[in-house]
């Protein structure tokens, strides 16, 4: 790593917590800027590093409310706005019991670059809790919604800081904070939040947009490659919101999705994954992964275990940060996958990423390959502000666009830096340069 991005990633980790996941995706990033560092002395004259591994505010505040036993619980809120060069800052919000301030700081600075990367006017942020979602009634979830909302409202506005969800957060807790935000500040202000549903304000394939776009960012590299997503044998890890619409578009453009899971384990469906069955276990009743054996003959479920024992083509993490390490990858090396096409944030530890370059292996890494949910979160956005609401097909359409851009901007710079196959170097170069831009255009603030 060039000299002055080593020294500040040694401050930052002198303030940070050993392990920090925030201080491992400023690594990514800034190992991928050498040839940029050197070539533009600006960079370090302007402090712009600096500038962006900094946040430019974070709130953290508590949350009280009463569970179904009349028992007041307290938990703990964050919002982190890391940058706003380049819009309003945007991310989503996670409620999961192990969210602390250094998983927020990590995951709304992998925002600054991936927002960057869509072209649109977004700026990075996220948000969250240490709530456990899991087993809370509707009740539960609703009161927790609200006082989590009334902390947080504060800091929030369509041209300022408009989350969605992520983790544990989908459109029934939006209903919930946009309803409180609404109680709040007495404003119909349809734009401060986005992933509503659909007829609320909610954008037509928000609820799909992750998932659908990793699968259209992974057919561009494939296509590039002269080969397609016809008949690969795919696994895809999770069984939530990106799991489920990934493994939909792959199985719509001719893939075979055999395995998917849930924090309990996996199930292995050499059939193929039944996802309608899935989709109604985990959406509809919010139950656990090993009821579709029950229910699907031939079917199995492995507790504990990880999808990527499986033979495949192709791996998609899309559940959590490193979830795939060097060992998986050996073994999904060893039964014959191609490549990985991350749609979680961050999912591939740094090892196993080095291994996937070191062989030259497909990889998609997430802030890139996952970004169409913030994209259409953006065109979200600008429906609200127009007071329109497109189709399905024209939402779709810039999607698959948008992702092809990206594409081709992570392409562009690999090749221009001789690095060509290395979307982990396409994806930071592309996605800092418009960021660093716009910080030295608007002088030291
Ligand atoms: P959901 O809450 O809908 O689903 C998460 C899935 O991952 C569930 O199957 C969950 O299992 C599993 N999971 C979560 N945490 C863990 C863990 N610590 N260990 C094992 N399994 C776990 O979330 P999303 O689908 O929205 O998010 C998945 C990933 O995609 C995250 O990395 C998120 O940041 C990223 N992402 C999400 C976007 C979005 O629009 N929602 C956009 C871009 C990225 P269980 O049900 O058992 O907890
Ligand atoms: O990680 C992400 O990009 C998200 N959770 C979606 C953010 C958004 O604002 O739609």
């Amino acid at each position: 790593m060039n000299n002055y991005a080593q020294s500040l990633v040694e401050r930052l980790e002198s303030r940070t917590e050993p392990k920090s996941l925030f201080i491992q995706a400023v690594k990514e990033v800034f190992e991928s800027l050498d040839p940029i560092i050197s070539e533009n002395p600006d960079i370090e004259a302007y402090s712009i590093l600096e500038r962006i591994s900094e946040p430019e505010r974070q709130v953290m505040f508590r949350v009280c409310w009463t569970d179904d036993n009349g028992k007041v619980q307290v938990n703990r809120g964050y919002r982190v706005g890391f940058s706003s060069v380049l819009g309003p800052y945007k991310g989503g919000l996670r409620f999961h019991p192990t969210v602390r301030l250094d998983v927020i700081k990590f995951l709304a600075f992998e925002q600054i670059f991936k927002n960057s990367l869509t072209g649109l006017s977004i700026g990075g942020g996220k948000g969250g809790s240490d709530f456990n979602p899991k087993g809370k009634s509707d009740g539960e979830i609703m009161r927790f919604c609200q006082a989590f909302m009334s902390e947080l409202y504060h800091f929030l506005g369509e041209n300022t800081d408009v989350p969605a969800g992520d983790i544990g957060v989908g459109s029934r807790e939006i209903g919930y904070l946009f309803g409180q935000y609404k109680r709040l500040t007495k404003r119909f202000e349809q734009g401060v939040l986005t992933g509503k549903q659909v007829g609320l304000g909610g954008s037509l394939v928000r609820k799909e947009a992750t998932g659908f776009g990793a699968v259209y960012f992974a057919q561009e590299m494939l296509k590039k490659k002269k080969d397609s997503l016809q008949d690969k044998v795919c696994v895809v890890s999770g069984s939530g919101n990106v799991a489920l619409y990934c493994a939909k578009k792959l199985k719509d453009l001719g893939a075979k999705v055999v395995a998917m899971s849930d924090s309990s384990g996996s199930i292995h469906d050499p059939n193929g994954v039944d996802l309608d069955l899935v989709r109604s276990i985990k959406e509809v009743e919010r139950g656990r992964i090993d009821s579709y054996t029950v229910r699907r003959h031939g079917s199995k479920f492995f507790p504990e275990k990880k999808v990527w024992q499986f033979k495949c083509d192709l791996a998609f993490p899309c559940a959590t940060q490193n979830e795939l390490n060097q060992e998986d990858l050996e073994t999904l090396i060893e039964n014959g996958c191609k490549g990985v096409v991350e749609g979680a944030n961050m999912p591939t530890t740094p090892e196993a990423v080095h291994v996937l370059q070191e062989k030259d292996m497909l990889f998609a890494p997430g802030k890139a390959a996952n970004a169409g949910g913030v994209a259409v979160s953006a065109l979200e956005m600008q429906q609200n502000a127009s007071l329109q609401s497109w189709s399905f097909r024209e939402v779709d359409k810039r999607l698959q666009e948008i992702m092809a851009s990206i594409h081709d901007d992570c392409v562009h710079f690999a090749e221009k830096y001789h690095r060509p196959n290395n979307y982990v170097f396409g994806a930071n170069v592309a996605g800092f340069l418009r960021v660093a831009d716009a910080v030295k255009a608007y002088g030291v603030i």
